[in-house]
């Protein structure tokens, strides 16, 4: 790959960590010029540019070298990790960035009896996080079948397209309104700063050390 002598950083292109990351990269100083097709933002004073992609896309793009960085919810970040083995091996966390909080939790129908992850056993559970619910599942040696579904995860147990759910959780009101109750918590999130666990050697690397002191201030004005 051609090398780039830019600081390239992912972030999502539109949902809920769009306004928020902008946001905290505009407090660390940084400005951009949005581009036509708004998938690349360039970077106007410092040499840092943004590309502007789905957010399951961003541990890839930077496992790939085409990114330097990225904020992306731990949640796709370490569901990247477990699925993508070595390729994702060397991925780190640089810093949690205190928005986008959510966990990620096992729910289950309301009138079902449960008590402990055994009681799933036999089941079948629907999700969009197979690979970090299939370690969960391991961890507690529990035999169920892993439903992996893209989207609308919530309602299968409706559809009786499942017995379970392992779905993202902030408010709790999305559960309640579909008749199901939290049980247990695999794993807290929020959305953090990606990077391959080495520093490039050459600027960039100098870049991302400045960008990391720099929004250590940020982090610290908003504690
Ligand atoms: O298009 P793209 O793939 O980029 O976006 P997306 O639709 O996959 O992601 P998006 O914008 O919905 O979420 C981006 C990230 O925000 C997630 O990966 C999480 O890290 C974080 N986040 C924080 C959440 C939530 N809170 C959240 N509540 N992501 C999703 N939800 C959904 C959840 O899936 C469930 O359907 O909201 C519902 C639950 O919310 P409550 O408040 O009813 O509990
Ligand atoms: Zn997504």
């Amino acid at each position: 790959m051609k090398p780039r002598d830019r600081l390239r950083i992912a972030m999502q292109k539109s949902g809920r960590l769009t306004e928020p990351a902008l946001d905290v990269l505009k407090r660390c100083g940084l400005t951009f010029r949005q581009s036509r097709d708004k998938l690349f933002c360039f970077g106007e004073g410092e040499p840092v540019d943004l590309l502007l992609v789905r957010d399951d896309d961003i541990p890839g793009l930077i496992a790939q070298g085409v990114c330097d960085l990225g904020i992306v919810g731990r949640n796709v970040l370490d569901e990247f990790k477990g699925v993508a083995g070595d390729a994702a091996a060397a991925l780190t966390e640089w810093r949690p960035l205190g928005f986008g909080r959510c966990r990620l939790s096992i729910a289950v129908p309301q009138d079902v009896d449960y008590t402990v992850p055994k009681d799933l056993d036999g089941l079948r559970i629907a999700t969009s996080y197979p690979g970090l619910l299939g370690q969960w599942l391991r961890r507690n040696e529990v035999d169920a079948a892993v439903v992996t579904l893209a989207g609308s995860v919530e309602i299968a147990p409706k559809l009786g397209t499942a017995d379970a759910i392992c779905d993202l959780v902030q408010s709790g009101g999305t559960l309640v309104a579909n008749q199901l109750r939290e049980t247990d918590v695999l794993l807290q999130s929020e959305a953090v700063l990606a990077g391959p666990d080495t520093l490039p050697t050459d600027e960039r690397g100098d870049m991302i050390e400045l960008l990391l002191k720099r929004l250590d201030g940020v982090i610290q004005v908003r504690e």
